[in-house]
């Protein structure tokens, strides 16, 4: 799916929030990873001087409007206005993304340290240490347990 956006997704002090911001976030929390497209330009410019972009002509050809947010989900279908956007991406959570959980107050979760929706590269999966003699994927023994180092048994 292609998120048009304007400049970026980053937080601004506007009441509501950034509209593309608010958009790509509410996404990510769903469990999507948009492919962002940077439109650039001020929709409110004549769009024949500032808005020649690839992404605000796109988005003027989907919508009408040069505007953004707009997203194209992965069926092709437009969606306008980051409110749009974002129950969209409520009611559509990815296919295996857990739906956020509340607390009984009703309060959003805590946002979690990635939730930009980059990958994260290059760490090693989480798990627990192996004991010795323990059972192994394969089915043989571990390396130094078994016959060849019995381990002492009690004393008679
Ligand atoms: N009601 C629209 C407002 C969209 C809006 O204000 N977009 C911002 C960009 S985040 C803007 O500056 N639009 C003018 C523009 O596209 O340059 C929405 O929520 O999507």
């Amino acid at each position: 799916m292609k998120l048009y956006v304007c400049w970026g997704t980053f937080a601004t002090p506007r009441p509501g929030g950034h509209p593309c911001g608010n958009a790509h976030r509410a996404l990510v929390e769903a469990g999507h990873r948009p492919e962002v497209v940077k439109a650039y330009g001020l929709a409110p410019l004549p769009d024949a001087v500032f808005n020649r972009t690839r992404g605000r002509q796109e988005a003027k050809r989907l919508t009408g409007s040069s505007q953004v947010p707009v997203l194209v989900t992965d069926d092709d279908e437009v969606i306008a206005d980051s409110a749009n956007i974002v129950a969209w991406a409520r009611a559509h959570p990815a296919a295996g993304a857990r739906a956020p959980r509340r607390s009984s107050s009703g309060a959003r979760p805590a946002r979690r340290a990635h939730s930009s929706g980059r990958r994260v590269e290059g760490r090693a999966p989480l798990r627990p240490p192996r004991r010795p003699g323990a059972a192994r994927p394969g089915g043989g023994p571990a390396p130094g347990a078994g016959a060849a180092s019995p381990r002492p048994g009690p004393r008679a």
